[in-house]
């Protein structure tokens, strides 16, 4: 096809690839949720149908882009993990970020009226997208760890500070200067002294979040292998898990 004049213009698009042997993590997040999610009426502090939502866009991308391993969600964000030895588009970061990131947004659109009856979508939700690389297995664990334990840190944080509200009947603003300054075991020790909460109870899903991994099972009607995206909530801090699901982190050739 002939040029046209014009055609130059291309020249100043940059494409750096991503560096290669490196895993690759794209985070989204939502825009304004703490809004979105009191325009939607969200429970306080978990929403079970809002987090199934997420995992469900969640899982759309992961059936689409084979080459994730693994995702890891909490409250408004994902972070999905791409293998390092990885050729989706041949490397071009925003190419990879976008499509992740729209898709999942379209996903969590698409599939909000299965998981809010009632509430229906008042405006469009956005979600920011960052991609960020790590050079070892460490780092990678580290990253993960770094999410989880965030999860933990603000579940706890939020359980807390809605029981002093809800059913303590503080305002915001006491619960907020009474949680001022607490360590953990001290919100653990109102939850329990106070409102007959163990921690250790509440559903698992809010206080680890969810990962979402690919297992191949055996179709128990053919006995065929297929594989299925499957959720689970366990403690990716510890080295039981990255044992218990070794290929995760093994690059098969
Ligand atoms: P951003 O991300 O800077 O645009 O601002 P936000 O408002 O999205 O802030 P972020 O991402 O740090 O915090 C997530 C917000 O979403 C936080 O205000 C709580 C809210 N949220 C997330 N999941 C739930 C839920 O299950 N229930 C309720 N009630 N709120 C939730
Ligand atoms: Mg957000
Ligand atoms: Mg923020
Ligand atoms: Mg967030
Ligand atoms: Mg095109």
């Amino acid at each position: 096809m002939a040029k046209s004049k014009y055609e130059y213009v291309k020249n100043f698009e940059t494409e750096k690839k991503l560096l290669p042997n490196c895993w690759i993590v794209v985070r989204i997040d939502g825009r304004a949720f703490h809004q979105f999610s009191t325009k939607h009426k969200f429970k306080k502090p978990n929403d079970e149908n809002a987090l199934a939502l997420m995992n469900r866009a969640a899982s759309v991308v992961m059936d689409e882009f084979k080459d994730i391993l693994l995702s890891y969600g909490q409250s408004d964000e994902y972070s999905f993990v791409i293998r390092k030895d990885t050729t989706l588009y041949n490397r071009r970061g925003p190419k990879i970020m976008t499509y992740i990131n729209s898709l999942f947004s379209t996903s969590y659109v698409y599939y909000w009226s299965h998981y809010f009856k009632e509430t229906r979508l008042k405006y469009p939700p956005a979600f920011d997208a960052r991609i960020i690389l790590y050079p070892t297995d460490e780092n990678l664990r580290d990253y993960l760890s770094w999410r989880q334990a965030d999860c933990h840190i603000n579940n706890l944080y939020n359980t807390t500070f809605w029981a002093l509200v809800l059913k303590g009947g503080l305002t915001n603003t006491e619960a907020e200067k009474r949680l001022c300054g607490t360590l953990s075991s001290d919100k653990n020790e109102i939850l329990f002294s106070e409102f007959n909460t163990n921690y250790n109870n509440e559903p698992i899903m809010y206080r680890k979040g969810t990962i979402l991994i690919r297992k191949r099972i055996k179709n128990p009607e053919h006995g065929k292998m297929r594989q299925v995206i499957l959720p689970l909530h366990e403690d990716m801090i510890q080295d039981n898990f990255w044992q218990k699901h070794s290929e995760i982190l093994a690059i098969k050739s």
